[in-house]
């Protein structure tokens, strides 16, 4: 993007977008890591700096490289990579439950050094996929030497995480991740886990302040006080484990195989498979890389659910699938690989009346939840909204099976929406208003990788 020369004032259209988007992660970049938004969220978040990096790239590859090496700095013993590492410098009362609630996690003896402290949860495991599209745009298809170099430093480290996934977080060996927290799935207060969390007694707890609700228009797009109590009683019981995977796994009252975060990590093992190959890792890494693929791809197929056309998640606790209709369902569109049944299936869906066919939208952009599950609520945070960032996991996934013109479309409404509203954290499905944090790192992020990629070379021939 040769824009960054010019004055802003001739700036129109992509070219002006792409300027902006760049300042937005200039105004959240904390030297080394970026905060997920300025007022809202001022730490780093795990899943957001994979998007971050993504967005980078196509400005400072060096410092793109910086942004994933910084969160892995706080990597667990465990391999497990940290939902937040806090920003000590950050306002006090600005972030809940911030530093000083998690501190404690720091006494585990798998907990990185503090501070900075971190959390003890994790989020979906974006990262390889943000790492190999680092040393992409720094080769541009040809190898360097330094982008190569950065694969050789990230690639132990992205496969410890992701075997951590595959162990601790799936001891049944089912291919499904489980998590521990709404706040794991990155989906917080998605309808896939009210029946869940419903089971979930709440204790003793002292009360707690909403910091969150002071920097939103309207708090009814943010999660209740009610959603809050269950989400701080969950964390006390994580704490109060000792953030010890086997202790929680046997009296955690929320276990839960979340088929987004797994298929992600399909995807990212994809990804991780390429860059064992880039730098020369053992067969035997492949081989092992090649059969967690597989075994994710039978799970996320053996949670299909014929009724709604959907992948669902299961609940261990009740033993049974959580059924509601949200963008998580298209989980095997991300993991990719799919049988062309199972494809069209899933595309039939999306296009449905239950997702982009439904009457009034403003763009044919999936909401996070279905208008046509009860709970949709099109303001609430994950029960509706249109998130930019599952657009881009669903654009990518297109690109990836050859739905060029899906992809094209996804793209382009995508980037429409984002220039009539700015860089918000989630878009009102029936008039596109922005909701939500207005400069959220990972939508100009997002816009960025869009810009960059143009329409797909097949649609350019067409
Ligand atoms: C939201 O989650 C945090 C808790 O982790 C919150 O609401 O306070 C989610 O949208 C999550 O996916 C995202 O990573 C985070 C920061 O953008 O905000």
């Amino acid at each position: 993007m040769q824009v960054k020369s010019l004055p802003r004032s001739v700036l129109v259209g992509r070219e002006a977008l792409a300027v902006r988007a760049e300042e937005v992660l200039r105004q959240n970049d904390m030297g080394g890591w970026t905060r997920a938004a300025s007022d809202l969220y001022p730490h780093q978040w795990s899943w957001d700096t994979g998007f971050i990096a993504m967005g980078l790239a196509h400005l400072d590859t060096r410092r793109a490289a910086r942004e994933l090496l910084t969160l892995f700095d706080h990597q667990w013993k465990t391999g497990k990579v940290p939902h937040i590492v806090f920003n000590p410098k950050a306002p006090a009362h600005s972030y809940f439950p911030g530093p000083d609630h998690w501190a404690c996690a720091a006494a585990s003896p798998d907990a990185p050094p503090a501070p900075p402290y971190t959390s003890c949860l994790c989020q979906p495991p974006i990262h390889a996929i943000a790492a190999l599209r680092i040393w992409e745009a720094a080769n541009n298809g040809k190898a360097s030497a330094e982008a190569t170099a950065f694969l050789c430093d990230v690639y132990p480290r992205l496969l410890a995480w992701h075997r951590y996934l595959l162990t601790y977080r799936d001891p049944e060996g089912s291919g499904l991740v489980t998590i521990y927290h709404p706040w794991e799935s990155g989906t917080d207060n998605s309808p896939r886990w009210d029946a869940a969390l419903e089971a979930v007694e709440v204790g003793e707890m002292s009360p707690h302040p909403r910091y969150d609700l002071e920097h939103v228009h309207d708090p009814s797009q943010r999660p209740t006080d009610a959603d809050y109590d269950r989400y701080l009683w969950l964390v006390k019981l994580v704490k109060r484990a000792a953030c010890d995977e086997a202790t929680i796994y046997r009296s955690h009252p929320f276990l839960v195989k979340d088929v987004l975060f797994s298929a992600i990590l399909v995807a990212a093992n994809d990804a991780l498979l390429e860059i064992s190959r880039l730098v020369s890792a053992s067969h035997e890494d492949a081989e092992l890389i090649s059969s967690w693929i597989s075994r994710g791809r039978r799970g996320l197929e053996s949670r299909w659910d014929p009724e709604l056309r959907l992948c669902l998640d299961y609940d261990l606790r009740a033993a049974k699938p959580l059924r509601s209709r949200t963008t998580a369902g298209f989980a095997p569109l991300v993991a990719g690989g799919l049988r062309p049944w199972r494809l069209a299936t899933l595309l039939e869906t999306l296009r449905s009346p239950s997702f982009i066919g439904y009457p009034g939208l403003r763009r044919p952009l999936p909401p996070s939840t279905s208008p046509k599950d009860p709970r949709f609520n099109p303001r609430s945070y994950w029960r509706g909204p249109v998130w930019p960032v599952i657009d881009w996991l669903l654009w990518w996934a297109f690109v990836r099976t050859g739905e060029h013109q899906l992809a094209e479309r996804v793209r382009e409404s995508s980037l429409e929406q984002i220039a009539e509203g700015s860089f918000a954290e989630y878009f009102e499905p029936f008039t596109g208003e922005p909701l939500g944090s207005r400069e959220q790192s990972w939508t100009a992020a997002v816009a960025l990788d869009w810009l960059a990629s143009g329409p797909h070379r097949e649609m350019q021939a067409a």
